[in-house]
C-alpha cells in the first residue's frame, strides 16, 4: 500500500513538472496592444505593449508590394530585407515556443530567421528558418519556433532575403515550472531498486 501512494505521488510529481505552458507574452499588433495607430506601415518602433512585453523592430530594405492587410484586426508589422523585430520576455524564466503568422510581399524570396539570446542581445542561438513562399497578398501562413530556453530570453525575427513579409498574432509560451528535481529523480532510483530487490 506504502508503495503504491509513493507512485502516485512520484507520477504526480513528474506530470505537473511537464504539463504547464504559460503565455508571456502576445500580440496582433493593434492598438488595443499599445502598438501606434500606424506601424502597419513599416515603422521603426520600440514599444511596451499592454502584457510590458517589449517589442522593438528596425526598418528594412522593401521591394515588392504589399496590399497592407492583417490577419487579425487592421494592423500587423511590416519588415523589408535585413530588418528585425524583437520581444524580450525577460523575467519569464525561459521560452519555450513563438508561434507567429506571416504572408509575403508580392515576389519576396528567402528566409524569415527566429533565433533566441539569453545575453541581452549580445549573440543569438538556437537558428530556425522558415523559408519565404507561397501566397501574396493574404496567403497567411502559421508557424511554431520551438526553442525550451531557459533564463531571460530575446527572441528576434530576422528577414533575410529579397523583398519582406508582415507579420500578425505573435504568441510566446514559457514554461514556468522547473524541471524534475534532482530529488524526484534520485526518489525514482530508489523505487526501480526497491521493485528489483522484490522480485
Ligand atoms: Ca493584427
Amino acid at each position: 500500500m506504502k508503495l503504491k501512494y509513493t507512485l502516485a505521488a512520484l507520477a504526480a510529481t513528474t506530470l505537473a513538472s511537464n504539463a504547464v505552458i504559460t503565455v508571456v507574452a502576445t500580440t496582433s499588433f493593434e492598438t488595443s496592444d499599445n502598438f501606434a495607430s500606424g506601424n502597419n506601415q513599416s515603422t521603426a518602433y520600440n514599444i511596451t505593449a499592454t502584457d510590458s512585453s517589449v517589442w522593438t523592430s528596425t526598418v528594412g530594405t522593401f521591394g515588392g508590394t504589399w496590399a497592407g492587410q492583417a490577419l487579425t484586426g487592421a494592423q500587423s508589422s511590416v519588415h523589408g530585407n535585413t530588418s528585425t523585430l524583437t520581444v524580450n520576455a525577460a523575467g519569464s524564466d525561459g521560452v519555450t515556443t513563438v508561434d507567429f503568422s506571416w504572408e509575403r510581399f508580392t515576389a519576396s524570396t528567402g528566409n524569415i530567421v527566429v533565433e533566441s539570446s539569453t545575453d541581452g542581445g549580445a549573440t543569438f542561438a538556437n537558428t530556425q528558418n522558415f523559408a519565404i513562399a507561397g501566397a501574396a497578398g493574404g496567403g497567411w501562413a502559421a508557424e511554431t519556433a520551438t526553442f525550451n530556453q531557459t533564463g531571460d530570453v530575446i527572441v528576434r525575427f530576422t528577414i533575410a532575403g529579397t523583398g519582406g513579409v508582415s507579420f500578425d498574432d505573435i504568441t510566446v509560451s514559457a514554461d514556468v515550472v522547473p524541471e524534475p528535481s534532482s530529488t524526484a529523480l534520485l526518489g525514482l532510483g530508489g523505487l526501480a531498486l526497491i521493485l528489483r530487490r522484490r522480485k
